[in-house]
């Protein structure tokens, strides 16, 4: 088994999520959120396990913080301008990621898309060469592309987080699926893979907060949060909102 220890806190894990430059683009990174030192000081100053970054914000700006928060760098990525069915391939390799200071490496697989063969390889490639260096991998489990009606049903996120455990991922960030029931069904799919909620678009915080209250009751370890957070207009209030129920 890999040790999950520099990214969790007895077990359980809090992640900020800042990949949304290149999925999104600045757009979505309102107010202070365009600037990455910002949101690499709210992560150490909230406590958070680790941060997930590209590689090119991880290269310039994380030397500054190496010592003070744990990274978790995404080694493939796709811009939202893309048409057509959808396919995210590796643009950084475990080796970089490894001198760019990353306790974890992240991928995402878009589940049922034309393109999943491809994804797979990929993943599976990563994931041999990160377990050989000791380091947890994480799948972005996203069911998506013309076969998939809907992406977050409770069967197919099941599914999803089941093909991560079939893939040799130590962590599934999957989406919220409607309830703790459904949710629960999806982290029992995950096996001995442990699952992370992935946070979704900007909502109310007090709904954010029931559904991460539901992950956890379902088995949950954790959340990998980034627009409920930095899109907050009291981030570092939220981030202890979520962190008391994470670690409660
Ligand atoms: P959020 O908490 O902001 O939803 O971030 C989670 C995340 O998985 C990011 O890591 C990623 O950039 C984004 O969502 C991708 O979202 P989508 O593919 O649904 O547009």
């Amino acid at each position: 088994m890999i040790d999950l220890s520099k990214i969790t806190t007895q077990g359980k894990a809090m992640y900020l999520a800042y990949d949304h430059g290149i999925e999104h683009g600045p757009v979505d990174l309102t107010g202070k959120s365009l600037n990455p030192d910002y949101i690499l000081d709210l992560a150490v100053k909230g406590g958070y396990n680790a941060v997930v970054l590209q590689k090119g914000v991880a290269e310039k700006y994380y030397p500054a913080y190496r010592k003070k928060i744990a990274l978790i760098l995404k080694l493939n990525g796709k811009t939202r301008l893309v048409g057509g069915e959808p396919i995210s391939r590796q643009i950084c390799s475990v080796e970089e990621a490894i001198q760019l200071g990353a306790q974890a490496v992240g991928y995402t697989v878009y589940v049922g898309s034309q393109y999943e063969a491809e994804m797979f390889r990929e993943f599976g490639k990563i994931e041999e060469e990160a377990h050989r260096a000791g380091l947890p991998v994480i799948g972005w489990m996203y069911p998506r592309g013309r076969a998939i009606k809907d992406d977050d049903s409770p069967e197919i996120t099941a599914y999803a987080a089941r093909v991560g455990l079939e893939l040799g991922a130590d962590i599934v960030k999957i989406k919220y699926c409607g309830s703790q029931e459904s949710f629960k069904k999806a982290v029992e799919a995950a096996g001995k893979t442990k699952v992370v909620l992935s946070g979704g678009p900007k909502t109310k915080p007090e709904e954010f907060l029931k559904i991460v209250k539901n992950v956890m009751a379902a088995g949950a370890i954790g959340v990998a949060v980034g627009r409920n957070v930095w899109q907050s207009k009291e981030p570092l209030k939220i981030t202890q909102q979520i962190k008391d129920i994470i670690f409660s």
